[in-house]
Parts: structure tokens; sequence; C-alpha cells
């Protein structure tokens, strides 16, 4: 069966690969190292990472092009559908008892473009633990862990209590990571959160949310960093704001709002 999508998208992709091969004189063995390369990626489990750390970005900026409220981000290749609820409020996000990093505090409001609170809305959270690795994904991490969902309270905010993400830095010796080595590059994102959002109202969106002034931030290797995508952050040492918080030690406080518009809402109408 054809579809009109896909017979221009499709078309005009071979057209493109077509006349590359031709302009750059490709050779048999380079066209089959490409081959190869895609082959090994699924193999080595590394999922959709080499895709998404060169043209995700792209995508997601088409999606956002001419959008009312908050813009979406990249997903990446690791997010894992059917994450626990949390228990709560208070929620803290799934963790090992010894759970390494400096506390985080993430908490917010998500209202309509309008700026009415919305109720309930689903928040499915995942991140990297201290050492940058992500459970289920890098071996010897319990399931789940660093994954969970919650949601709005009837005024429409949320708070969530987890650990400080480093900076990730992608597998080195796997595919992906040999194509980066041979354009000079590095493998470092900055430190993030992604989350992806669900309600009624607006539907599902993907957002990911960067520290400010972290490391990376201007030389992501995904290219995905946009100012609006970045948490208001501020350290608490608060004795008393540290104690409310059921913790011994300082955390970081990271805020960040949003607001959708509903769903089919028409870009820039
Ligand atoms: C990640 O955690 C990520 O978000 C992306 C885009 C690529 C690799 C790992
Ligand atoms: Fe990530």
């Amino acid at each position: 069966m054809t579809n009109d999508r896909v017979l221009t998208v499709v078309e005009e992709l071979e057209r493109t690969l077509v006349e590359f091969i031709r302009t750059h004189r490709i050779t048999h063995a380079e066209y089959r190292s490409a081959t190869d390369l895609l082959v090994a990626e699924v193999q080595a489990g590394e999922g959709s990472l080499l895709f998404d750390v060169f043209l995700e970005a792209a995508a997601t900026d088409m999606d956002n092009h001419g959008r009312e409220g908050s813009i979406e981000a990249i997903e990446g290749p690791f997010y894992l559908p059917g994450a626990p609820w949390l228990d709560g409020p208070p929620y803290v996000l799934t963790q090992r008892p010894d759970e390494a990093g400096i506390p985080l505090v993430f908490h917010g409001r998500i209202s309509t473009e309008r700026g009415d609170p919305l109720a309930d809305v689903e928040l499915d959270l995942w991140q990297a633990d201290t050492h940058g690795q992500y459970s289920q994904i890098h071996p010897g991490i319990p399931e789940w862990n660093l994954r969970g969902r919650f949601r709005t309270d009837g005024q429409g905010h949320f708070a969530v209590r987890t650990i400080a993400p480093p900076p990730y830095e992608i597998p080195k010796d796997g595919p992906t990571g040999t194509v980066l080595s041979a354009l000079g590059r590095h493998f470092f994102r900055p430190a993030h959160l992604h989350l992806k959002l669900r309600h009624d109202y607006f539907g599902e969106r993907t957002s990911q949310l960067y520290f400010p002034a972290g490391e990376y931030l201007d030389s992501d290797v995904a290219n995905a960093v946009r100012t609006e995508l970045v948490l208001e952050t501020t350290l608490v040492e608060d004795p008393e704001r540290i104690a409310h918080q059921g913790l011994g030690q300082a955390f970081v406080d990271a805020r960040y709002d949003f607001a959708f518009a509903p769903t089919g809402a028409v870009p820039g109408a």
C-alpha cells in the first residue's frame, strides 16, 4: 500500500542519497562500511543512539516551529514505557537506598497556554545516575532505577525528589562512538532530566531539561540544548528546608514551568 507522504519523502531521500554517492564517488567498500555500521549499531544494543545524536534535534525543532507555550525536546534512545507510579505526594524517584549524588528537588507548575492550572498531568521522568548510566540500558542497575511516574496536584503543581545527574558520556567503544572519534568530536551531553507529560488537554509531550552553567551546554554532542529548556536552580543550605525534605545535606532546588496549548492546536494560529 502506498501513501503520498511516503512517496514524496522516501523517493526524495533515495534521490538525495544516490546523488550523494555520485558527488562523493562513494566506493562499494565505503557503502558496505556504512551498512555494516547500521547493523553493528543494532547488535550493540545502542538502539536509536546514532540517529538521535546526529538528527533528532533537527526533527524536534520542526515540531516546535510556531508552537505556542513550552517547546519539546529530543527523547533520546533510552526511554522505556511502563515505569512504575510513585507513591505520594511527596514523591521520591525510585532509587537505591544509598543512591549517590547531590539530592535534587525538581518542581514546577503545568498550565494551559492561557495560564489555567492543569490537574492530574502525568509526568514520566527518567534520568542517568551519578555515574551517567540509565537503568535497563547499562548493566548492574536495579530495574526502573531513576525512572518513575507521578502527577500534578489540583493547582497544577508537581514536585519530586531525586539526585542531580552528571553530564552524560555516550559509549565510546560502540559504533556511534567510533563515528564520533573519526570526526574528532567529544562524547558528552550536558546533565539532563528526561520527561514525558500526558494529559487529555494537550496529549503527550516530550521534554528534556538542562542545568544552568553546566558543562557541555554549549557543546552538546547531540546539539539539542535550547535556552528555553534550562532549569532555574538554587543550592539550598538552610537547615530547616533541608529537614523539611527529610534530607541530611544541602540539595539543589530546580524549577521549571510548562504551558501547553491543546491537542490539535494549529501552530501559529
Ligand atoms: C542520552 O541520554 C540522550 O539523551 C541522548 C540524546 C543520546 C544518548 C544518551
Ligand atoms: Fe539522556
